[in-house]
């Protein structure tokens, strides 16, 4: 399997438990490099934009309402097989499905603010990685 790039945000709700390090910990305890990080405030248009596949849903202004509630800090993780395995550490959408041991089963209580996104196809890594950082914000290592 070859080494890939994908984006994770660890949510508002997440951030506002102070879990950000215990986080990106599972991230780099399962072999994920972090190779660009930031923390942000996103306003309505960015998080909008980054939601677009998710505009005619009825949950999608609740969606940016809670994406805007409070600083994310997203990241680029890279290594092998990241997209799914960033998927495997996050558990399933809704945290009363998600698997034990997973960070949306320990870390999130609903739907709605569920701790941490993470890309789910080569696709939308690449769209999503170039939605928050430039190439020069990526720190190869
Ligand atoms: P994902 O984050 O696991 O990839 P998506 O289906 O891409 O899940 O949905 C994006 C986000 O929209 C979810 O993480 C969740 O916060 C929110 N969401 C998805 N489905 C629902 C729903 O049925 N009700 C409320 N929020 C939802």
């Amino acid at each position: 399997m070859a080494t890939q790039r994908t984006l994770s945000i660890i949510k508002p709700d997440a951030v506002a438990k102070n879990a950000i390090g215990e986080i990106i910990s599972r991230f780099e305890k399962a072999g994920l490099k972090v190779v660009a990080a930031k923390m942000l405030k996103l306003d309505d248009d960015k998080a909008g934009g980054f939601y677009a596949e998710h505009k005619e849903r009825p949950f999608f202004k609740d969606l940016v309402g809670f994406m805007t509630s409070g600083p994310v800090v997203v990241q680029v993780l890279e290594g092998e097989d990241a997209i799914a395995k960033n998927r495997d550490l996050m558990g399933a959408t809704n945290p009363k499905e998600a698997a034990p041991g997973t960070i949306r089963a320990d870390f999130a209580e609903t739907i709605d603010a569920n701790a941490v996104h993470g890309s789910d196809s080569p696709e939308s890594a690449e769209r999503e990685i170039a939605y928050f950082f430039q190439d020069s914000e990526i720190c190869p290592r």
